[in-house]
């Protein structure tokens, strides 16, 4: 998958870009990411790419000529790279919808995708309405800029990506990806101070761990995010390991 970052700080990518799981990634080419700074598009000779908001009031705004001449730089790059005509260009912004699963499998379909990070105020509104085709937040906070958020967006979607993670198939079975919580897992010792391994995970009966880490998904989902069940459908399975937990703790632990 193709990758066209617009920033005005490439460098800071090279964390994600080179480090673990996504930094083997790009350097075995099962991604590919490619920069393009709008101050290589500024016309002056100062390099100016930002300047003072129009009415007035704090900070500066980034300008759009610059900015729609590295977007236009990236859309010819994709053509080339991973012979995408029209890749979707995002902008990550507080103001843009929340970033979930649900986006990020739907986003992971593409073969190019263009992802601005702003900076300052935010950028010049007419760019937003000329290039942008989703505007997406990854929560309701606000940054110095959009560079973690498109470093989260890659990461996020990197790991969908086939050959991304080897042969895993942990990409498929974990947290949120059925819209519940991840199960709790373990590994050596079998204890720890006074706390032991839930013995059915050292049974080997897999009827039953596949049982077990679905009750205990449900529970952790019913007691951390019982946002994330309500207007659920939930199979006659689910429903009877619910039952269980509540004939356990009455309240389920609420
Ligand atoms: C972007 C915050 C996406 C949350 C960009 C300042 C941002 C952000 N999600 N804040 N620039």
């Amino acid at each position: 998958m193709w990758f066209g970052i617009v920033t005005l700080f490439p460098e800071m990518f090279s964390v994600a870009t080179e480090v673990g799981v996504l930094g083997r990634a790009v350097g075995n080419g099962v991604l590919d990411v490619e920069f393009f700074n709008p101050r290589d598009h500024a016309t002056d000779k100062h390099r100016t790419v930002d300047d003072r908001p129009y009415g007035g009031g704090p900070g500066m705004v980034m300008m759009v000529e610059p900015l729609l001449a590295a977007v236009a730089a990236a859309k010819i790059a994709a053509a080339k790279a991973a012979m995408s005509t029209s890749p979707r260009v995002i902008y990550l912004s507080a103001q843009g919808r929340r970033l979930n699963q649900d986006i990020v499998q739907e986003l992971v379909l593409s073969d190019a995708l263009i992802l601005i990070a702003g900076r300052y105020e935010g950028i010049d509104e007419r760019a937003i309405e000329l290039v942008v085709d989703e505007e997406l937040s990854i929560g309701d906070y606000v940054l110095t800029g959009g560079e973690l958020p498109a470093m989260v967006l890659l990461d996020a979607l990197a790991r969908h990506v086939p050959g991304t993670l080897g042969n895993r198939a942990s990409a498929l079975d974990e947290s949120h990806l059925d819209g519940l919580l991840d199960y709790p897992h373990y590994t050596r010792p079998e204890n720890a101070g006074d706390r032991n391994v839930p013995r059915v995970l050292l049974s080997g009966d897999h009827g039953a761990i596949k049982r077990w880490r679905r009750k205990a998904a449900l529970t952790k989902t019913w007691r951390q995010r019982p946002d994330l069940l309500t207007g659920r459908k939930v199979s006659d399975e689910d429903v009877e390991l619910l039952r269980e937990l509540f004939d356990d703790e009455p309240t389920g632990g609420h």
